[in-house]
């Protein structure tokens, strides 16, 4: 007899602005849903809650707030959302995930005054995603998409620095994606692995991140 059902999987994607992260977001839950697999698409920040339209109102500039104030609410806005995600996996649907703490540390330490170990603090305890897959996309490919748009961190130069601090937050559990190809043919590969995660996920318990 079995105990318990088959929970969904937890799956974030990463990547600097510009990597087609939020397009194969989209299309890998179509994807799911088209072949019976309850998927569900979430995106950090929610700009939705409370927090959210804090965060909102500072990304596109019409507020300024200390850099560690920032950081907490990005993180509290995570915080917020554990209750429903968990419910949620453990019913068996899988999240795919645009940015989670993975963004929040590499975008806060990519500033001078904050350090990796303090961003994670506020982290540590969140749900832990069973994958993380990276989308790189080289730098002549990325400014062939187009400008950066007017919010706060889309810019070049900090988007670099954003980059080295993924670099340093990467680890087994991240499959790295070169996203430098056509859309269809990213989205056919992601879909293999995410098929892969949704599959072995059924057997494994739901971690903590940074324990
Ligand atoms: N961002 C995102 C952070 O600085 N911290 C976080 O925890 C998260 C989830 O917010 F510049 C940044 C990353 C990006 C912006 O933009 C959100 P999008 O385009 O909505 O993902
Ligand atoms: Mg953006």
């Amino acid at each position: 007899m079995s105990t318990s059902a088959n929970r969904g999987a937890f799956i974030v994607f990463e990547g600097c602005d510009k990597s087609g992260k939020s397009t194969q977001c989209s299309l890998l839950v179509e994807r799911l849903n088209r072949d019976g697999i309850s998927a569900q698409l979430l995106k950090f920040p929610d700009r939705t809650t409370t927090i959210g339209k804090m965060i909102d109102s500072y990304l596109q500039q019409s507020c300024q707030l200390e850099d560690h104030s920032i950081h907490l609410l990005f993180a509290a806005n995570r915080w917020e959302a554990m209750p429903k995600m968990n419910e949620l996996l453990n019913s068996g649907v899988t999240l795919v995930v645009d940015r989670y703490s993975f963004s929040g540390v590499a975008f806060s330490s990519a500033k001078p005054e904050l350090s990796m170990e303090w961003c994670r603090e506020p982290e540590r305890g969140l749900l832990r995603p069973d994958r993380v897959f990276y989308l790189t996309v080289g730098a002549e490919v990325a400014s062939q998409r187009g400008d950066f748009g007017a919010e706060r961190y889309e810019k070049k130069d900090f988007q670099a620095k954003v980059a080295t601090m993924f670099d340093k937050l990467k680890d087994d559990s991240w499959t790295v994606i070169n996203a430098d190809k056509a859309v269809t043919e990213l989205s056919n590969e992601i879909f293999e692995h995410a098929m892969n995660v949704i599959n072995s996920a059924q057997t494994e318990k739901l971690g903590k991140l940074w324990l």
